[in-house]
């Protein structure tokens, strides 16, 4: 089921963002391109990029007054059907902001939420994306409304009680549906946790791949594997639910099942963070993790940081780790770079020319027995 209307798909789209005055352009600029990316993933292309300068977002209204007025004559000009924020948005900046911009205006978490729905194929995956909506929703559906009823009913109070009352029955119908959920998820939970267990007493070890969107995890999963099914795809967020590949190593006694899950990206928001736990419980569970980089990434060490940081945030920092510079084949420089990142001992790797796989097989072994 689609969570939002298809008619409107967003393929002319103007990106905002508000950055801190000491940031520079150029800077902020580079930062873009991932945003860029998902509106790219999501089918659309960005027609225009603008960055405002602000000690912080505007409580009101996010962007400054005269942006916003700046916007919507630009919006106008190029024909742009969509304004997406580089940023979490309230849901009373929201509602100013579609007051003034004469078209759909989406934040950070609405884009990845949109991508993430246009990618679920299976039932809890769809189900963790409708509970991320609803409880994003919740709050925001009500100010929206509650502006909407206060204006309708103006100085008559009459209409602003009618207005409450629906607003509470329509609450009450989201905390149902929110808690029906829970109790699915729980369901496939338990499932999940089984299935586990049954592969621990069954003497195999358990691995997992992980990494920013689209550093390749996926591949590694399919050429290390020979698992021809593993969906591939130059998209942010390809893959939103674990597959697991079973490898043998020679001289261990015990087979290893890989496990590749969902991406990470920098401000993944926090609604959508809870909502997969149960996908990054594959992480959390296994034995040993290999951390999948980008190597030809411009920002690499940048998504080093976000990466180690909510591994931080799933409490994994303390398991054992292997660091795979993927992409080796885009780097002008290999030497230069894994002398760079020496402190993390990275495995030159290229999952497309088959480079590094018996490197880490063998690293996987170390780290295992
Ligand atoms: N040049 C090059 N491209 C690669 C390599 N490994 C993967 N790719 C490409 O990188 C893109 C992303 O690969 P995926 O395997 O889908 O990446 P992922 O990490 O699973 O991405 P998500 O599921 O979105 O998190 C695809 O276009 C791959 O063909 C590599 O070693 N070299
Ligand atoms: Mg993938």
């Amino acid at each position: 089921m689609l969570l939002y209307s298809p008619l409107q798909p967003l393929n002319r789209a103007i990106i905002v963002d508000v950055i801190p005055p000491e940031v520079r352009k150029e800077d902020a600029m580079l930062h873009l391109k991932e945003l860029e990316r998902l509106i790219e993933t999501y089918g659309g292309i960005t027609v225009l990029k603008i960055i405002q300068k602000r000690g912080h977002p505007s409580p009101r209204t996010y962007i400054g007054t005269g942006k916003m007025a700046e916007i919507s004559q630009l919006q106008k000009e190029l024909k742009a059907n969509v304004v997406v924020i580089n940023g979490f948005v309230k849901p009373n900046q929201f509602h100013n902001l579609t007051l003034a911009i004469d078209c759909e205006v989406l934040d950070r978490f609405e884009l990845i939420l949109r991508i993430f729905e246009k990618h679920a194929k299976t039932e809890k995956a769809k189900q963790q994306i409708r509970l991320a909506y609803l409880r994003y929703e919740f709050p925001r559906l009500f100010s929206k409304q509650a502006g909407h009823a206060q204006q309708r009913g103006g100085s008559g109070t009459v209409t602003r009680g009618k207005g409450e009352t629906l607003l509470q029955v329509k609450r009450e119908h989201l905390r149902n549906q929110i808690k029906e959920i829970e109790k699915k998820l729980e369901t496939i939970q338990k499932v999940s946790a089984n299935q586990r267990y049954q592969r621990k007493r069954h003497g195999f070890a358990t691995a997992s791949l992980v990494g920013y969107t689209n550093s390749g995890k996926s591949t590694i999963l399919r050429e290390i594997t020979n698992k021809k099914n593993a969906y591939v795809a130059d998209k942010l967020f390809a893959t939103l639910e674990t597959k697991l590949g079973k490898i043998y190593i020679e001289n261990l006694h015990q087979p290893v099942l890989l496990a590749d899950t969902i991406g990470f990206i920098k401000n993944l928001p926090p609604l959508l963070f809870e909502s997969f736990i149960t996908t990054l419980e594959e992480v959390t569970e296994s034995e040993l993790l290999i951390h999948v980089i980008d190597a030809s990434d411009p920002e690499i060490e940048e998504k080093i940081e976000t990466v180690a940081h909510i591994l931080h945030e799933l409490k994994c920092d303390g398991k054992p780790i292997i660091t795979v510079f993927n992409k080796i084949d885009l780097v002008k420089n290999p030497k230069a770079l894994l002398k760079r990142f020496a402190h993390l001992n990275p495995i030159p790797f290229s999952a497309i020319e088959h480079n590094g796989f018996e490197n880490l097989k063998q690293s996987i072994k170390k780290k295992l027995t």
